[in-house]
């Protein structure tokens, strides 16, 4: 919003049209972000205690998470909104594009504050069941793939990282993709939120990476030479994922080892749902898999914890999943496992960028 008045009035002050620039605008959106969300972040834990917001510890967890049982909880409450503000400040309010992402994090975030509201309530980790949250997550996945797949600006076919030019349409197929990917991510980063600071780093790390992408794809000339799918106005989306990125830094202050603030399912699920979103608009939809691969790995974990599980009548592959309980349970000190899993997350960043120009 500020973005358009300000430059009504470049004709007057020319340097005004400097907020044209959607590189300029995504730092002030960052810059925005971690101000709103490190002046607030006292307040918000503050209030969060006041509200009896604290977390209850599964039993069954490793033995160390039970002295962190009372820790504020629900701290999405504070980067959520300093995302929306600085999105609506500096990105540019026709695009269609941020409202949809803005509409995701706000209905994925109700659905995490409503899980959280319960459990807080119920005092004990039992929010909403599995399958009522699962199933709003896939309706709001499926009002983004229909408006996705409707809109005239957005095509249905699929990029394929190193493959020049093969671009598969998927027809309705892409929009159960869609419904895949953000209820996927959403809680790929839910499971992966289980140590401090553990998942708000790769996200800032992802966001950071898709701030790039975003540009990239929005400006025609430099998708053309790098051979990617070029998408009108996704390129607002650099100014979305910078608020994101300063929004998350501000929050890790609070939530950096011995953590303050836990962010909560209104935070995780919410995080999760933006960037498979963003994923999608900018069309590097694959390359979520290596940009979000910490979140992939961890899932993934799970799945396969809990199928040789069921399969061998109770054998397990980890000594607990996700992943990062196992390490915790073979000794390794929290801080050195929530280290080790940023540099990982780093790397996976560093290696989707390097394809860029593998065509
Ligand atoms: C999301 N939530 C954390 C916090 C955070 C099917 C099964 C794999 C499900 C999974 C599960 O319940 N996942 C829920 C993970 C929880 O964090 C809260 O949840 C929010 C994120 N959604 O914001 O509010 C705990 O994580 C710790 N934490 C921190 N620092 C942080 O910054 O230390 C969180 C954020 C918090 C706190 O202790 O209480 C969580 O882990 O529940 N279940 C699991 O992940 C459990 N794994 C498990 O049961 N494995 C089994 C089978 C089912 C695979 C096995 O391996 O055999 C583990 N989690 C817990 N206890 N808490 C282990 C048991």
């Amino acid at each position: 919003m500020l973005y358009k008045i300000l430059y009504m009035f470049q004709s007057d002050i020319n340097w005004f049209n400097v907020f044209r620039y959607i590189t300029f605008r995504s730092v002030l959106s960052t810059l925005t972000a971690l101000s709103i969300s490190f002046l607030f972040g006292r307040f918000v834990i503050r209030t969060l205690k006041e509200l009896r917001a604290r977390q209850y510890v599964r039993e069954e967890g490793p033995a160390r998470h039970k002295a962190k049982e009372g820790t504020p909880t629900m701290g999405g409450c504070l980067i959520i909104p300093a995302v929306v503000v600085s999105v609506l400040l500096w990105a540019d309010p026709t695009n269609i594009y941020v409202w949809l992402v803005v509409a995701v994090a706000l209905l994925f975030g109700a659905i995490g504050f409503t899980d959280d509201y319960l459990k807080i309530s119920r005092k004990k980790n039992q929010g909403l069941s599995g399958k009522t949250k699962l199933a709003m997550q896939i309706t709001v996945a499926a009002l983004v793939a229909i408006v996705l797949y409707l809109y005239p600006g957005f095509d249905s076919r699929l990029n394929l990282p190193f493959f020049k030019g093969v671009a598969p349409d998927l027809g309705w197929g892409y929009a159960l993709m869609v419904v895949f990917i953000i209820v996927g991510t959403s809680n790929a980063v839910n499971l992966t939120d289980g140590l401090d600071g553990l998942a708000i780093s790769p996200i800032i790390v992802a966001f950071g990476t898709y701030l790039i992408f975003s540009y990239l794809s929005g400006h025609i000339k430099i998708a053309s030479y790098l051979q990617i799918p070029y998408v009108a106005g996704s390129g607002e989306l650099a100014v979305f994922c910078g608020a994101v990125v300063g929004a998350g830094l501000g929050f890790l202050w609070y939530n950096a080892y011995p953590a303050e603030v836990f962010m909560g399912d209104v935070g995780s699920l919410s995080l999760g749902a933006i960037l498979g979103t963003v994923a999608i608009i900018t069309k590097q939809e694959i390359m979520l898999v290596l940009v979000g691969g910490l979140f992939v790995f961890e899932a993934l974990s799970v799945i396969f914890q809990v199928g040789y599980f069921k399969i061998t009548g109770g054998q397990r592959i980890f000594k607990m999943a996700p992943i990062h309980h196992h390490f915790e349970l073979k000794g390794w000190p929290e801080p050195k496992v929530i280290v080790r899993f940023w540099i990982i997350s780093i790397i996976l960043a560093l290696m989707a960028f390097s394809t860029l120009k593998l065509r």
